[in-house]
């Protein structure tokens, strides 16, 4: 499938989709929502990736769903709209580590896009908000649940509520995002970090994301058990023998993702 609204490169590992609708500030419309989803799942499926980024332009990560588009749709649409319903879950259902690299708006639907990514890497410039109040709409693809998780209910119903933009450094304070870097060194530090990634046992990456996101779905005490249970699987790997006899030989793992 050729993409339009998106572009797709694989180096090193790392499948990097950049998200290309500069006209409209990236604005998530249904073929960009239908090519994207298409994209992670290739890159989940392609043995030669092994963590994704998703990044945007310098002025916007996306500035939200596509307010053109939906303008016209009465609920029967929106409610028809398989896509509104099913890309969150298609999103999550990834099992591959994916970055969101975030530089200028992060808005409505493009901010719970970098909310649906495992972690957000944002430049000085990063702008996140959730202003669908101000088109007498909500959130509806996770603005008012990740982000309350992520920044606690003071912060969400701010957001929420007036519209406001949060900027990268109050992201950072809040927990929203995982690290801030000056702009020009965006991408270098989101596929370096996509790197680091790519070089672990896929295995236990995977683990890892899975026993992380299980936390905002378990009580401790069930998620503690998932993660015990998760630690105890990774001890039937060879890259779990190879990690630890590296590491007593003092040098690199070579893992075999078996
Ligand atoms: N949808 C469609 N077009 C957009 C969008 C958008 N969300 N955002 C910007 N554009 C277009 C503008 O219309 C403009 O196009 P044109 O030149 O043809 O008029 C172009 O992008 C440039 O935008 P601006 O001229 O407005 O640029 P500024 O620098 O002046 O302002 C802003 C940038 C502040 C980002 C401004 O464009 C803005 O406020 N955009 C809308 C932000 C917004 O309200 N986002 C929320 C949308 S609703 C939503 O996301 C709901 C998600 C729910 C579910 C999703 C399911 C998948």
């Amino acid at each position: 499938m050729a993409f339009e609204t998106i572009n797709v490169d694989i180096e090193d590992h790392v499948a990097l989709i950049k998200l290309n609708r500069p006209d409209a500030l990236n604005a998530l419309n249904q073929q960009l929502l239908t090519e994207l989803l298409k994209a992670l799942g290739d890159a989940d499926g392609n043995d030669k990736v092994r963590c994704i980024v998703i990044t945007g332009s310098d002025k916007a990560f996306a500035a939200g769903a596509d307010i053109k588009e939906m303008s016209e749709m009465s609920f029967a649409d929106v409610n028809d709209v398989n896509l509104f319903a099913t890309f969150g879950d298609g999103i999550q259902d990834i099992r591959k580590p994916v970055i969101a690299a975030v530089s200028g708006y992060a808005l409505g639907g493009g901010c719970e896009l970098a909310m649906a990514c495992d972690f957000i890497i944002a430049s000085e410039t990063a702008k996140f908000g959730q202003p669908e109040i101000n088109l007498g709409v909500i959130a509806g693809l996770g603005g008012s649940q990740r982000l309350t998780r992520a920044v606690g209910k003071a912060k969400s119903m701010d957001m929420n509520l007036t519209g406001r933009f949060m900027d990268a450094a109050e992201a950072e304070r809040a927990g929203l995002v995982s690290r801030v870097v000056p702009s020009k060194k965006l991408m270098e530090e989101a596929m370096s970090a996509a790197q680091k990634i790519a070089e672990k046992s896929l295995i236990a990456a995977r683990s890892a994301k899975e026993a992380v996101n299980r936390s905002f779905e378990s009580t401790l005490a069930e998620g503690l058990l998932y993660e015990r249970r998760a630690f105890h699987a990774l001890f039937a790997t060879e890259d779990q023998s190879e990690g630890m006899a590296a590491f007593i030989e003092k040098r690199e793992a070579q893992f075999r993702d078996k």
